[in-house]
């Protein structure tokens, strides 16, 4: 039984690399390289080779916890899913639906995702549902479904990079975050194409770059159109792509050339030479690409932000086009699934919208319920995590350690202690368990099946490969026996590929169509990029209305009677015409302005936050993992040799960052890679050393993402006693 190796992914970020997983004699598992899944050949980052290590149940939970006179005792199924259906039933009955609250992530498979924003919506009749996604890509999502009608990461496959001319990469840290996939950028410069890394720091990754612009936080989208008005001032406009594939170019065009190169080296701190240097390198080749990451998005201003990247691909013609496009890079396991199927706060399953009347009847449709039974749009994320204790009394959360990763951490776990009843579902007793009223250990990749959506859009599947501890169940277990206790017997079935085929449905016609792709196809192929409608392209009457689902290119040859009827899936997007209505990009007509908290003399220095190679996100995992921690023991403010002297500070003194939320203390680390004005403190741990003690959670006004990525502090040196 479960004997032999399986092909699976890796359970933590968004390149989902490939690897096979092998039970050993002894007990324990051994991962081993899978050479065959082209985005990373076989390569795997520490984390991803060590994650077998959360699978032993000396570091992970497996058994229900519920408190007892202030402290979490252990208990069995029945009891503490009693317990959360009978707070969650009394919660509601006493101060209606919406005082219950769900939060989902990121990491979850689609089948999670997507059955927990129907638990929330039909089993809870809740609108106050919201996810960790929020806090990733959210911006960027908003960014490209103004501008090209749809939101996939990328719109083409990382294999695309090396054949370009150039590569912009803003705020993207990828040879820590996500190593395999440096290869690309490698090999591109191998070909004679050249990189151009945006980032204060000199990174690993801006250290591989040809040119490296390290503009002061929260000023990329002063950098971006500083870099258009230079594209127009040189005649390197593409006009007739301009003409024939977008709209609103004037409002924009007015929009950059009020950017002069001399204001925005006075803003940004790049000097004019090097915006002139970058915009030659991007606009010379045949094919161009920009690429985000969470630099220039976590910021309040981060829609618009990415919205003036894209202008600067469109008004060059380098978007739907062979070897050119904007593309975000994705974080999580499932970033990219997880923000289609509905655990989003106003979104239904397959990226469709929930205040669209038209969604609301299908998608009620699959589901079997009245349209009017669903609540509308709740809040987001950070709007939430405020809101609880006050409107919202109860919280399920699934898949997230929002006392180490939400922004104002401080303030969030205090209205996560506030609440009436905390019930959270996870694979090990995080810092945000810790404060629950009833654990539930679940079960992870290895040990069950499920798809997910990695940032190339490419589903995926990810295959049991052990059995869990025993006492050990799934979310869908989970959901399951909630639902049937709150008298929703029907709808919640624990097999995910029974709820696969449910999203499928509820996905057909929707953006985000996964209509065509099936457990059977993901074993046989090496993943399927959505959308992929059940018929081909073209041969449904239905499917033609659809913007996004026509604007599939590389649809397959309607004349091959040979072919089968799988539609092939979209690996490149957006070739033949845009997403939106009349087809055409859409240009956005955006300004410079500050960040939330600009430094002033009480708080000096902008912090800006961030990760390291060997921890994963809120650390839940990758800190119960030796090698992981002997790699990246603890947190640390990084700054300039400058600032440290001015501070009076040496390496690895103690120093106190504060800003108006809190105060933060860690060690030194002196480099001259950080701008001087700038610290840099990674958010991967809980207590004294919280990066998100310290954050702003200013809120961008179209995605609802906080400014993670600046506020305002001073950093003193703890005296040693
Ligand atoms: N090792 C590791 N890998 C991960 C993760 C992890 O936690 N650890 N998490 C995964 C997830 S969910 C995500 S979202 C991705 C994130 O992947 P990245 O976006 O690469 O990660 P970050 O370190 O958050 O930010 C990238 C860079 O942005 C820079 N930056 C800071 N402020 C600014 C700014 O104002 N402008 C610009 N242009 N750059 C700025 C930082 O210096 C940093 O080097 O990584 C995924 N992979
Ligand atoms: N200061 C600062 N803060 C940030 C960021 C930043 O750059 N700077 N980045 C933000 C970003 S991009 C992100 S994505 C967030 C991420 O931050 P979090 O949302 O906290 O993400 P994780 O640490 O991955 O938390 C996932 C939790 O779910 C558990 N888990 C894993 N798999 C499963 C599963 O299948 N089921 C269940 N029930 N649980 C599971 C894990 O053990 C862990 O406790 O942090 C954000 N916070
Ligand atoms: S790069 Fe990401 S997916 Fe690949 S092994 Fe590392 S954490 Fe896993
Ligand atoms: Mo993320």
């Amino acid at each position: 039984m479960e004997k032999t190796s399986t092909p699976t992914h890796c359970p933590y970020c968004a390149l989902q690399c490939g690897m096979n997983i092998t039970p050993l004699p002894q007990g324990g598992v051994e991962v081993t390289e899978r050479a065959d899944f082209p985005v990373n050949r076989g390569a795997l980052c520490g984390k991803g080779r060590t994650a077998a290590e959360v699978l032993s149940p000396a570091v992970r939970l497996t058994t229900p916890l519920v408190r007892e006179g202030g402290r979490l005792v252990e208990a069995d199924w029945p009891e503490a899913l009693d317990r959360i259906a009978g707070r969650l039933a009394a919660t509601r009955e006493r101060y209606g639906p919406d005082a219950l609250g769900v939060f989902g992530g990121g990491g979850l498979t689609n089948e999670k995702a997507y059955a927990l924003g129907k638990f929330a919506r039909v089993a809870l009749g809740t609108s106050q549902i919201d996810y960790n996604g929020r806090f990733c890509m959210s911006s960027a999502a908003a960014a490209g479904t103004k501008a090209f009608g749809l939101d996939r990461g990328l719109p083409f496959p990382l294999e695309d990079i090396p054949r370009t001319g150039c590569v912009i990469l803003v705020g993207s840290n990828l040879a820590e975050t996500m190593p395999p996939s440096l290869r690309f950028f490698t090999e591109l410069r191998e070909n004679g194409g050249t990189l151009i890394v945006v980032d204060p720091r000199r990174t690993r990754t801006a250290q591989q770059a040809d040119l490296h612009l390290a503009p002061r936080p929260g000023t990329d989208l002063a950098l971006a159109l500083g870099l258009l008005h230079l594209v127009v001032a040189e005649g390197r406009t593409d006009e007739e792509y301009i003409r024939e594939r977008t709209t609103g170019w004037e409002e924009a065009r007015a929009a950059a050339m009020a950017h002069w190169p001399e204001y925005v080296e006075r803003i940004t701190g790049v000097p004019v030479p090097r915006l002139r240097e970058a915009v030659r390198m991007f606009c010379e080749p045949e094919a161009a690409m920009v690429l985000t990451a969470r630099g220039p998005e976590q910021q309040s201003k981060g829609t618009d932000t990415v919205g003036a990247w894209i202008n600067l691909c469109l008004a060059t013609g380098r978007a739907g086009r062979p070897l050119s496009g904007y593309g975000c890079l994705t974080g999580q396991g499932n970033g990219q699934g997880g923000r289609e199927h509905g655990q989003k706060a106003d979104q239904l399953p397959g990226y469709r919208k929930l205040d669209d009347p038209a969604a609301r009847r299908h998608v009620a449709g699959v589901w079997g319920v009245d349209p009017d039974s669903l609540p509308g749009p709740g809040r987001s994320a950070y709007e939430l995590l405020d809101a609880l204790g006050s409107d919202v009394r109860a919280l399920l959360l699934m898949g997230s350690n929002p006392v180490v990763s939400a922004p104002r951490a401080a303030h969030v776990e205090e209205r996560l202690r506030s609440l009436d009843f905390l019930a959270v579902a996870d694979v090990v007793l995080s810092e945000t368990a810790e404060l629950a009223d009833v654990v539930l250990p679940v079960t992870q990749w290895a040990e069950e099946t499920g798809t997910t959506t990695s940032l190339e859009g490419r589903v995926l599947l990810r295959r049991r490969a052990v059995a869990p501890p025993p006492g050990v169940h799934s979310d869908l277990y989970v959901l399951h026996e909630l639902a049937g206790r709150l008298g929703v017997e029907k709808g919640f079935p624990t097999d995910p590929e029974e709820v696969f085929g449910e999203l499928r449905r509820a996905s057909a016609g929707g953006p985000a169509d996964y209509s065509g792709i099936t457990y059977r196809r993901l074993t046989e192929e090496n993943g399927v990029f959505w959308p992929c409608p059940e018929e081909p392209a073209g041969t449904s009457g239905a499917e033609g209305a659809d913007a996004a689902s026509s604007a599939v290119s590389e649809a397959p040859a309607a004349s091959d009677a040979s072919a089968s009827v799988r539609h092939p899936g979209t690996p490149r997007l957006f070739l033949d015409r845009f997403a939106t209505p009349d087809g055409r990009a859409r240009f956005v007509a955006v300004a410079h302005r500050a960040t939330a908290e600009e430094p002033d003399a009480e708080y000096p220095l902008l912090l800006t936050t961030g990760r390291v190679v060997s921890q994963y996100q809120s650390g839940a995992q990758t800190r119960r993992v030796a090698e992981l921690n002997a790699a990246a023991p603890g947190p640390f403010v990084e700054l300039h040799p400058r600032l440290a002297a001015r501070l009076g500070a040496a390496e690895g003194d103690p120093l106190a960052v504060v800003s108006r939320r809190g105060r933060a203390v860690a060690p030194a680390r002196i480099t001259d890679t950080i701008r001087p004005d700038t610290v840099f403190m990674p958010f991967h741990w809980p207590g004294e050393g919280r990066a998100n003690t310290l954050t702003n959670p200013a809120l961008d006004p179209t995605s609802r993402m906080p400014e993670f990525k600046s506020c305002a502090v001073r950093v003193e040196v703890v005296p040693r006693s």
